[in-house]
């Protein structure tokens, strides 16, 4: 039986992906989990027994901006030490347009909303398009993913922008500056000398400054009651989809966790919504649902293997 209802399950999918003309992926931790990334719940969530929410909110920066940037260091360092996975590769190939054509012969458009600050979605374009420049003599544009499909609604972690002129710059030095290596070495020897953990505070002067008037710098990410900066752009776009995949994420933090319910209402409530999750997490109802892990479940239900 079991099997019987995944496959009609994928087939039907196949079948909506397939008639989709404007297509969406909401993405969250889930993505990046087989990449190591810690997502934001479980015990993932929590840093130096510290809630990971409680940290990203403007009030923390505030009050605290040497443990908020020690914080955002832990977080840029698992990121550079991370790869793309299978998922993050499979949703930068359908940004191929010549790929997107087989997968969802109707397409008229693809996007990415990612609320990861990672940066795994941006290397698993750059990869994809090495990889089709390497096997291609000359690619045309059709034949590289277009790198406007993807949209880091929530900033990215290597984005360094100034509290004071916003000069903004992308940053993957490691560390971003020697206080930030010192504090955590230290952490590091009081840990593994079994030392009760304390918090070592770092002088504001010490702490990432502006390139341009020298001024303390924080993470370019959105943080917990900050604006979404793209959410114009975001919300014309999910009003135009007519399907909608949700890859790992639980759904809790708003805007990003209405963007399906929208879909699905789109067009006289004819939009469509496919989950992907190793648990069923959607805010709404969903019309497909894959359980299992998505650097699995994505590759296969876009068929990619078959089409490249
Ligand atoms: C705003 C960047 C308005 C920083 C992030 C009360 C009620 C309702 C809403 C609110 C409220 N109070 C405040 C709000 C609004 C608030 C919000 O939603 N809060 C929540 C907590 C209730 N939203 C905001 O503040 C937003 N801004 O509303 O602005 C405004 C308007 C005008 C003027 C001023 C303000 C801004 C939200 C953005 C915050 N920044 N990130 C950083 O990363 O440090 S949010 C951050 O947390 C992530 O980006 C992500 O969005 C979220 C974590 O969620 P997930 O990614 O889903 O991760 P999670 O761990 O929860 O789940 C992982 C899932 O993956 C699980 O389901 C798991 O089962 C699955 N999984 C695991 N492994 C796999 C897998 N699935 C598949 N395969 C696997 N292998
Ligand atoms: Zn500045």
């Amino acid at each position: 039986m079991e099997a019987a209802l995944r496959s009609r399950n994928m087939e039907e999918f196949r079948r909506v992906l397939h008639a989709a003309k404007n297509i969406i992926v909401v993405a969250g931790a889930g993505l990046s989990a087989a990449s190591g990334i810690p997502t934001f719940r479980g015990a993932g969530g929590m840093w130096r027994s510290l809630e990971a929410v409680s940290l990203a909110t403007p009030e923390a920066f505030d009050q605290n901006p040497s443990l908020v940037w020690q914080f955002y260091h832990y977080r840029r360092e698992a990121a550079l030490r991370a790869q793309p996975n299978a998922a993050h590769l499979a949703l930068a190939k359908m940004m191929v347009p010549s790929i997107l054509a087989r997968v969802a012969p109707a397409a008229q458009s693809f996007h990415l909303i990612t609320q990861n600050v990672d940066g795994l979605s941006t290397r698993a374009i750059q990869a994809v398009a090495e990889e089709r420049r390497s096997a291609l003599s000359s690619p045309s544009p059709q034949d590289l993913p277009n790198p406007s499909c993807l949209i880091e609604m929530h900033g990215r972690l290597f984005d360094v922008r100034c509290t004071q002129c916003n000069h903004t710059v992308l940053d993957f030095s490691s560390p971003l500056c020697s206080a930030l290596h010192e504090a955590d070495k230290e952490h590091t020897s009081v840990i593994q000398a079994g030392q009760k953990e304390h918090e070592v505070k770092i002088p504001v002067s010490e702490l990432p400054k502006c390139s341009e008037c020298g001024s303390l710098a924080r993470p370019g990410v959105v943080w917990f009651g900050e604006e979404i900066p793209l959410l114009e752009d975001i919300d014309k776009i999910v009003a135009e989809a007519d399907l909608c995949l949700v890859v790992g994420t639980s759904s809790r933090v708003s805007p990003a966790a209405n963007f399906a319910m929208e879909v699905r209402a789109n067009n006289n409530r004819t939009g469509r919504v496919a989950e992907f999750n190793i648990e069923s997490s959607s805010r709404g109802p969903v019309d497909f649902r894959f359980i299992g892990e998505c650097e699995t479940e994505l590759p296969e239900a876009l068929g990619l293997k078959d089409v490249e």
